[in-house]
């Protein structure tokens, strides 16, 4: 009987009849990211669904879930200030954020989920140190005003970076992020809120703690956004592919920019002497960063990087049973049904 099944074939014919599919494929792949580039220059959005390269699938679950691992661990330095607010008020709008920060994580992990890389294998490189999260969570949060200075300085840098993100090329991540940004913006100005509230009715002794935490926050604030361009490796094609909208240092720039005079009406002083503005470029300059205390704590040396890594953890190993109970649970309802 006549076949065409690879038994049948001289070795020859094997290797020929497998050039020619290779051949066939590269072709189409040539064709689909031609199709795809043709849509990113056009600004179309990209859905879980369509084609897209393997390296732009890569980028994007590298960059949603150290965002995703940012949010969940960013309620770490936040939550051990939730029973020492100092009032009812301050504590029911703390305990709102920090909820609101784990909502996000939960956006992010979804949208990284729609890429075919599961919750599980996420969370694995991270409490396995593998994946990375937002610097600035590593720093202590040592006195109240920290609270008002994260919600001023970090949540005001976080949305900086991610106002652009609504527009980034790939959809579910742009739509979880207009969700986020609207969120982001009651917590930048309810911690811009609180300081002013001490900074105004204060004591001198709070307007002292006030100023001790910018002085901590600002400069790990300032690397939130990443390094330099010039060194910054993902930033070209992340940009090419319309993922990330500004760069770094634009971003960065816009941030100072936009702080300084914040910082003129709250009456802290941002901790620069070389801060000034620069008439000839329509911006602040700034001093140098320290990128080597940025790469230190990036790398898993900073002050708190132990010790957030083994809170996620421990959470993760206690949250055993809630696991267990829902899987329990489903597969119960799910002979239930069959059996109906
Ligand atoms: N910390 O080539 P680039 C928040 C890494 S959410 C740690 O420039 P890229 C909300 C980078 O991953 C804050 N690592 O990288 C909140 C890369 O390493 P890799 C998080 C950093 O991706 C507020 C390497 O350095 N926001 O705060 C950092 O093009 C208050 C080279 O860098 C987001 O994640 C850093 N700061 O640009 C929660 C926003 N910067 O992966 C609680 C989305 C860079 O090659 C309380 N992400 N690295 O091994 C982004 O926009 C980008 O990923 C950047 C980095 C801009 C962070």
């Amino acid at each position: 009987m006549y076949t065409q099944s690879m038994d049948n074939m001289s070795p020859e014919e094997i290797r020929e009849q497998a050039a020619a599919k290779k051949m066939l494929r590269s072709a189409e792949d040539l064709q689909a990211e031609q199709s795809f580039e043709a849509r990113i220059d056009a600004g179309d959005f990209i859905e879980a669904k369509d084609w897209m390269p393997e390296h732009y699938r890569k980028t994007l679950v590298r960059q949603i879930s150290q965002h995703a691992h940012s949010e969940i661990v960013g309620m770490l330095p936040e939550g051990n200030w939730i029973s020492r607010a100092p009032t009812l008020k301050r504590k029911a709008i703390l305990l709102a954020k920090v909820q609101d920060e784990g909502g996000h994580g939960l956006y992010l992990y979804a949208a990284a989920e729609t890429l075919g890389t599961s919750r599980d294998q996420l969370l694995d490189a991270l409490h396995t140190g593998r994946a990375k999260y937002s610097s600035i969570f590593n720093y202590p949060t040592l006195t109240w005003a920290d609270m008002g200075v994260i919600g001023w300085l970090v949540d005001g840098a976080a949305i900086m970076n991610q106002v652009p993100l609504c527009r980034c090329s790939y959809a579910p991540y742009a739509r979880a992020m207009i969700r986020i940004c609207r969120e982001e913006s009651f917590h930048q100005r309810q911690g811009y809120e609180a300081l002013l509230t001490m900074m105004t009715q204060g004591t001198p002794a709070q307007r002292d703690m006030v100023q001790d935490a910018v002085n901590r926050w600002w400069w790990p604030s300032l690397m939130m956004f990443g390094p330099p361009d010039a060194e910054s490796p993902n930033t070209a094609q992340s940009m090419r592919w319309g993922i990330k909208r500004i760069s770094n240092d634009d971003l960065r720039q816009k941030f100072v920019d936009a702080t300084v005079e914040q910082a003129k009406v709250l009456g802290v002083t941002l901790p620069d002497p070389a801060l000034r503005w620069n008439e000839e470029r329509q911006h602040y300059d700034v001093g140098p960063i320290d990128w080597a205390e940025f790469w230190r704590v990036v790398g898993g040396d900073g002050p708190c990087n132990r010790e957030r890594l083994a809170a996620r953890v421990d959470a993760w190993e206690d949250g055993a049973w809630v696991r267990e109970a829902a899987l329990a649970y489903a597969a119960k309802h799910a002979q239930q049904e069959q059996a109906a």
